[in-house]
């Protein structure tokens, strides 16, 4: 069955008040990529990088979906066996707006991860240096989320709905991250029709078929409805 996959990054939700990463004043102007999005990162200094996700976890927390994750929902609910979010956001805005089949690449805010025997559960709302895995009591927990050198998560199944996608839209992503970075060729060459809404244009803009400039929240409902 042909499918409309959707790939949303930092942007759909800047308007819902978080913080992308690169666009200036992001969080990659106040925070060293290397110091809090790597593992290396992290084994250096656990509780600089819990800091990082706490403050972000509360953030998110209060952040309410807005009128482009409401949109995207809208067109998930009308087909949706067809309809295919991916996101690269640790946030769960999309769900808050109502979809209810989301795909996170990079992981959650809302999840924990043991270091040691990879065991998954809820994060609290302050993660620390010194909290036990529930299952095997190492103090190796990690915010679920992914950073740089690791392995973006269902990338088999997301791979598979690429290559069956009539339809593939980015929508606020600077395109400067891979894998999601080349998902735009990939769907070029199972023949999709491929669309970018963003507010600057993205790395990878020449790569669309067609270009929709705007903030999301204004050109998302426009291009579902
Ligand atoms: C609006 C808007 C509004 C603003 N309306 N729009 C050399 C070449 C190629 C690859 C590599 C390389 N060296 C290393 C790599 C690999 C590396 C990589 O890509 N590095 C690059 C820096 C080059 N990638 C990895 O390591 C990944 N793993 C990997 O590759 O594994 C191997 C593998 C091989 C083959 C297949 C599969 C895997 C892992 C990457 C993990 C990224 N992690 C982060 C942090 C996640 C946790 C957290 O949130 O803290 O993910 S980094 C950060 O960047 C986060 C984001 O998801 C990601 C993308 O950012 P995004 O969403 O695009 O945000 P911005 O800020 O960049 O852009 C915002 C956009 O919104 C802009 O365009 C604005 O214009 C727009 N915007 N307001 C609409 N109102």
């Amino acid at each position: 069955m042909e499918k409309i996959v959707i790939l949303t990054g930092a942007g759909i939700s800047a308007e819902s008040g978080l913080g992308t990463f690169r666009d200036e004043g992001g969080l990659w102007a106040q925070h060293r990529i290397e110091d809090v999005a790597t593992p290396e990162g992290f084994a250096r200094d656990p509780a600089l990088v819990h800091g990082f996700y706490n403050a972000r976890r509360a953030q998110a927390a209060k952040a309410q979906p807005n009128a482009a994750h409401k949109a995207l929902a809208r067109l998930q609910r009308h087909w949706p066996r067809e309809v295919v979010i991916v996101t690269q956001n640790v946030d769960s805005l999309h769900e808050a707006g109502g979809a209810e089949n989301v795909i996170h690449m990079h992981g959650t805010l809302s999840g924990a991860l043991c270091g040691a025997c990879a065991h998954r559960w809820t994060a609290p709302p302050e993660m620390s240096v010194d909290e036990p895995c529930p299952a095997c009591a190492a103090p190796t927990a990690r915010p679920d989320v992914v950073w740089f050198g690791e392995m973006p998560y269902h990338m088999d199944a997301i791979y598979d709905h690429l290559s069956g996608a009539a339809i593939f839209a980015a929508i606020g992503t600077s395109g400067q991250v891979y894998p999601a970075a080349a998902f735009v060729h990939d769907a070029s060459m199972s023949g999709a029709r491929t669309v970018e809404l963003n507010l600057d244009p993205s790395t990878g803009v020449s790569s669309f078929d067609e270009v929709i400039l705007g903030p999301a929240t204004e050109t998302v409902p426009r291009w579902v409805d």
